[in-house]
């Protein structure tokens, strides 16, 4: 017989784990008392709230998932007092396990690499032919989506930008036939591998051009392993976007093991607002993409609670320097596009500049569970330079109109009286937040941005991308089910989890958009 005691503590602890959990079992007996958690909506000014079409947020979408069955009971968590399952600090810098640092990931290291993962890209098949690995590679040009709706002209390889990737492993006989349906000549150049100099690709100097309709044959064995790449050696296609990821698995695989192995191709071009076709000779970059999309039409990386992940980032763009940022996670930098660094040398870091022409492979284990941001920090870097908010650099009325009309015309400063001053099609028109329908539902529409919180898409844009991490039924519930998931149902489950659900407030949903 239970004392009275005892039920008090029970009912305290089923409301503590309910909060902390808000398990399907629990979230059912304690229903209401969630419900009462909710704070009214803050920090919204009056303009949010009385905006048509907005809906208030503040209620928590209802708890989806199995949260009571926790990460798998049949890996070791801890390590030298590092868990992959908590975003804690806690050991020696001198541990093997400081950060993660040399954490397996859950793949057993008996097994094949984990799959190379490049979102939005394909590989590039091959035949044994001769004793070699054979590709067959196509430069041409390719309309590339760079938003929904936003269709470009620019340079790629068989049908696609940046090209497929070639992916094979260390000690490989390679035979890559290029054949060139550009309309112009081109070279194919294997970046970073050290190859007998007749097969180098670079232009003149070591091969004769392949002229448009011609084929060339490429052919030597793969000594090297790590990320590298192959780009045309013609600057001009270079900054049209010719280029795809070379991808080399060792012979001995690396260690520890990984269980997500995943590449972004990180690249910048210019196009005139009222153009689809880049122009290589700008000094400035207006486009920005990651695998040949601006956010938020980049496909998030997603992986499970605990993982360990690779992410191969590879900067080619025509003249700048990204420094990318990884949110929630501090990852070890292992490679660059020479080879894998000695684990020594590892360095921890949030925030990694990478230059043009280099790649960089870093790792860590997803022990934060969340939508974490993975981007470029330059500021024009991250929205793309405002293309889409500030519209074309055009007037709705004829230059003669504009300058008679300057006191109707929105303008900037009128102190310089003389019209020479008053550059035709400035000021540029601020064009609001257009995104159609058609837009939104585009990137809705994919599984690996489902249960994201209804506003993502505002904040995730040009050299954007996000990182999931989401615990085992999550995932499921995201990659590998045609459910529906209602807009912030995984994000408010994972802060009903691992959070202060009390302290949240779901995001306001622009009916039938966002
Ligand atoms: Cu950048």
């Amino acid at each position: 017989m239970s004392k009275p005691h005892d039920q008090n503590e029970r009912r305290r602890f089923l409301k503590t784990s309910a909060i902390a959990a808000g398990g399907s079992l629990l979230g059912g007996l304690v229903g209401g008392h969630a419900a009462a958690q909710q704070p009214p909506m803050q920090g919204m000014g009056p303009g949010m709230d009385s905006m048509p079409g907005m809906k208030h947020g503040g209620e928590l979408p209802k708890p989806i998932g199995e949260p009571q069955a926790g990460p798998p009971t049949d890996v070791s968590d801890v390590y030298d007092g590092y868990s992959r399952f908590k975003p804690g600090r806690g050991n020696s810098p001198d541990s093997d396990y400081y950060l993660g640092k040399l954490m397996p990931g859950f793949r057993s290291p008996d097994a094949a690499p984990a799959p190379f993962v490049a979102p939005d890209l394909e590989k590039l098949p091959w035949k044994m032919v001769r004793g070699a690995k054979e590709f067959h590679l196509r430069p041409m040009a390719v309309e590339r989506e760079f938003l929904p709706g936003y269709k470009m002209n620019v340079y790629g390889y068989n049908g696609s930008m940046p090209g497929p990737t070639i992916e094979v492993t260390q000690g490989d006989r390679v035979r890559i036939i290029v054949t060139n349906e550009l309309p112009e000549a081109t070279s194919t150049h294997w970046h970073g591998l050290d190859l007998p100099v007749q097969w180098d690709g670079a232009s003149e100097l070591t091969q004769n051009l392949i002229e448009p309709g011609q084929s060339f044959a490429y052919e030597f064995d793969v000594h090297e392993e790590g990320t590298f790449f192959y780009h045309s050696h013609i600057p001009m296609q270079e900054a049209n976007g010719s280029v795809g990821f070379f991808i080399i698995h060792p012979k001995k695989p690396f260690d520890p093991p990984v269980d997500r192995d995943f590449g972004l191709i990180f690249q910048n071009f210019f196009i005139e607002p009222s153009q689809t076709i880049a122009d290589s000779w700008r000094m400035d970059w207006n486009w920005h993409t990651i695998n040949g999309r601006s956010g938020p039409f980049t496909t998030p990386l997603v992986c499970k609670h605990g993982e360990r992940v690779r992410v191969r980032i590879m900067n080619f763009a025509p003249m700048q320097h990204h420094p990318i940022h990884l949110h929630g996670h501090t990852f070890w930098i292992t490679g660059h596009e020479g080879a894998r660094v000695p684990k020594s040398a590892w360095v921890p870091r949030n925030t990694s500049l990478i230059g043009i022409a280099q790649a960089t492979d870093f790792e860590f284990i997803a022990n934060n569970p969340g939508d974490w941001m993975l981007h470029c920090h330059m500021v024009h870097h991250m929205m793309n330079h405002m293309t889409r908010q500030v519209g074309p650099r055009v007037r709705d009325t004829t230059v003669d109109r504009y300058l008679a009309n300057l006191d109707v015309h929105p303008s900037g400063d009128l102190t310089k009286e003389d019209p020479g001053f008053r550059t035709p099609g400035y000021p540029q028109k601020m064009q609001g937040m257009k995104m159609s329908d058609e837009f939104m539902q585009t990137i809705w529409n994919r599984r690996e941005v489902q249960g994201m919180r209804a506003m993502w898409p505002m904040s995730v844009m040009g050299l954007m991308t996000t990182l999931r991490v989401l615990p085992d039924d999550l995932y499921r519930i995201v990659m590998e089910s045609d459910e529906p998931v209602e807009k912030g149902a995984v994000f408010a489950e994972i802060v009903r989890r691992f959070g202060t659900p009390a302290r949240y407030e779901a995001a306001p949903k622009m009916k039938g958009r966002m």
